[in-house]
This record gives C-alpha cells, structure tokens and sequence, in this order.
C-alpha cells in the first residue's frame, strides 16, 4: 500500500462495534515483508529470547520502571513503516514521542500462542502490530469475573481459574497492520490460542468487512484457516526513558 492509498483518514479502517480498533490490510508489500523477514532471521542468535510458547526478539530497548535505557531502533525497523504510521498519525496524540521507539518481535509456530493478557504500564496506549508469513486470530476478553470463568481443579488440588470464551476476536492477515487504542488496550485482555487451525465459524470476528476474506466468508459455511509459522512486529511508545551515562576514558 502506498502512502496516497492511506490518505491520512484512519476512520476508513475502523473496526465496527469496538472502540479504538484499526485494521489495514496489505499495510506493507510482500517484497517488504520478506525483506523484514530476512532481517529479523539474520539476527544473532543470542538476540532470540527462547519461551516455552514462542520465541522473541526485543529492539529499542528493555521497558522497566525505572526506564528504558533506550537504543535507536535499527532502520530496516523502521524504513517501511515509519513514514506510513506519520501518514496516517497514529501517534499523534502522544506529546513526548510521534513516533514508536521500541518493538518487540514474536515469533509463533503453528500451535503456539499467548496467555490472554494486558500489555502493562510501561506502554503508552497506542500499540500497532505488523503481521508477517501466517494468519492469526487475535482474542480478546474482558477481566476474570464470575461470568466469563470456569472454576477447574488443577493437578494439586488448588482450583484455578480459566477464561471460557473471548468477547471478539480479529483476524490478522500477512501483511497487515493492526492498531489498538486506549480502552480497547485499557478494558480487554488479549492472547492468542494454541492451536494449528483456526475455525473462524466458532469465533465472534468483527473485521471481517475489512479482510481479504470479506467475500469468501459469505459464501463459505465452515472456513478452516491452517497456521503457519507467524511473525508479528509490536511497536509501541515507552515514555519513560533514560539515557545512556557516557564515561571518558582518558587515554593513557
Ligand atoms: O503477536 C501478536 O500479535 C500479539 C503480541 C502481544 O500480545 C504482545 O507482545 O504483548
């Protein structure tokens, strides 16, 4: 997508029946993509966090409360995507930073997912997500209470508490950008589900309208999405930093 295609009006990517959920599809272009993904795959490998459920590379810096001691982000980060984000002023409201200054990279193989979670306080509360290779279905669920958990008894005997059903889920395509805003990020958990295929009759998806698979969906009873392996890039603002203390080393 080019940058007259965005044209400045972000509302024509708002998604219906939420507030403060945007969704771009074909964001950036598959030469883009796979130039993003030559990058990321070319890392050293101590730049790879290793999870249980996935593994992640973080660029701009480590978010704690003190601060982040912030890094530049590399510029393959932010060629593609930077000058589209000014375009469409996602992160105009922000006085300290317009543009996001730290990403974090997940990578997901088909069957691996996320808690259901918040993103935290470090954060300001415009995050956008770049999805790279594979689909996914992005849950959402408002905080535990009685009607939205199941009680079960877990291997020690201590009861625990687990999320029955997401409130609405979005469908990420490659490719595309996904902007979440203030109550959307503020009132919901999100998390991704472990599985391999996605059957997006059992889910209650509200961009459709906005997907490639606007149309198909009509026609279609039961559409079955296979995971692949997938990439996301989350860029975010982290308003609290600090600056690197340069000692001189006199020379001897
Ligand atoms: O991979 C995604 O799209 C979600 C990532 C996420 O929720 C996070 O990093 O906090």
């Amino acid at each position: 997508m080019n940058d007259n295609a965005l044209n400045f009006d972000l509302d024509k990517f708002r998604v219906t029946d939420v507030d403060s959920a945007y969704y771009i599809k074909d964001f950036i272009t598959k030469k883009e993509e796979q130039e993003l993904l030559n990058k990321i795959y070319s890392a050293p490998k101590p730049k790879w966090v290793v999870l249980k459920n996935r593994r992640l590379q973080n660029w701009g810096g480590v978010p704690t409360e003190r601060g982040m001691l912030s890094e530049s982000l590399p510029s393959w980060l932010t060629t593609c995507t930077f000058p589209k984000f000014s375009t469409l002023g996602l992160f105009n409201d922000c006085e300290k930073f317009k543009l996001p200054n730290h990403c974090l990279i997940n990578e997901y193989e088909s069957g691996q997912g996320i808690m259901p979670h918040e993103d935290g306080p470090f954060y300001y509360p415009t995050v956008v997500t770049i999805s790279l290779k594979s689909h996914t279905i992005l849950d959402f669920y408002k905080h535990l209470n009685s009607m939205n958990c199941i009680m079960a008894k877990a291997n020690n005997g201590e009861s625990k508490s687990y999320y029955s059903a997401p409130e609405f889920s979005l469908l990420l395509e490659p490719r595309s950008l996904l902007v979440l805003k203030h109550d959307l990020y503020k009132t919901y958990l999100h998390g991704i589900q472990e599985v391999k295929f996605d059957n997006l009759n059992e889910k209650n998806i509200l961009n459709y309208n906005l997907t490639d698979m606007a149309d198909d969906f009509e026609t279609n009873n039961c559409t079955i999405l296979k995971r692949d392996t997938r990439i996301s890039l989350t860029y975010r603002i982290v308003e609290k930093v600090v600056k690197a203390k340069l000692f001189n080393v006199a020379k001897k």
